[in-house]
């Protein structure tokens, strides 16, 4: 049985929404993220790096979010092009750069003092840089998702929407009080996949699991609200 570590409107949505459209059996464990648990020797020996989901398979626990997106399509054979599939070199290049550059900088925005110190000056000058960054990660993947086909990958979603439209919903949620840059008419091609996503059933499914309300992607609450 494949064992989630999750907490609500963590980097884990995005498996849970995975493993949700698979129609994989799954179950969870609440990582207690105001006790820092993520941080505990016990949860350090599934993910070394400390960092929410954790995904435990019958190969062992796998982090990073890319990393279990690309064992999930791999071993179900679904959600992105095969392998030999003319359209996987571009499948594999967008899932990097969404972990290497557009996740990396949501990092950047959550947790600013790891990378610049306290310096209140010294933060909001990295914010903004990150931020220009995401707005022009954003205006590459529209140019993508406007390319004539329904999804990133052509007729049918792939991790790749599940993973870019998560990301837009955190970029229009946190951090609270640093949102205002993230205009969703900016990307309305962007805007429209997220729209087609979020009426699916295994995504609403998922989404209604952590509390996420009745339209998480195209117009997103926090949690709970
Ligand atoms: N590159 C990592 C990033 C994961 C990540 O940023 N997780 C956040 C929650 S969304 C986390 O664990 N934050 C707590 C921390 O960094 O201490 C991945 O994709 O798994």
């Amino acid at each position: 049985m494949l064992r989630l570590h999750y907490a609500p409107d963590n980097a884990s949505l995005i498996i849970r929404i995975a493993l949700e459209e698979l129609e994989l059996p799954y179950e969870t464990r609440l990582v207690d993220r105001r006790a820092s648990a993520q941080k505990s020797p016990a949860y350090r020996a599934l993910n070394p790096r400390g960092q929410i989901p954790v995904l435990e398979t019958p190969e062992g626990p796998i982090f990073e979010t890319a990393a279990i997106l690309l064992w999930l399509t791999e071993t179900s054979g679904a959600l992105a092009p095969p392998p030999g599939d003319p359209a996987r070199g571009a499948f594999l290049s967008w899932m990097v750069a969404l972990s290497n550059g557009m996740q990396s900088d949501l990092r950047r925005m959550f947790y600013p003092a790891r990378y610049v110190g306290e310096d209140p000056a010294a933060v909001a000058a990295h914010r903004a840089l990150t931020v220009d960054r995401l707005g022009a990660a954003l205006d590459r993947l529209e140019s993508l998702a406007g390319a004539g086909h329904g999804w990133f990958c052509g007729e049918t979603p792939s991790v790749l929407d599940i993973y870019a439209a998560v990301m837009m919903r955190w970029m229009a949620l946190y951090p609270e009080g640093h949102t205002g840059w993230f205009r969703r008419a900016r990307w309305p091609a962007l805007d429209a996949l997220a729209a087609r996503l979020e009426i699916r059933p295994a995504v609403a499914r998922a989404c209604d699991r952590e509390g996420l309300g009745p339209t998480p992607l195209t117009a997103p609450r926090l949690p709970g609200a």
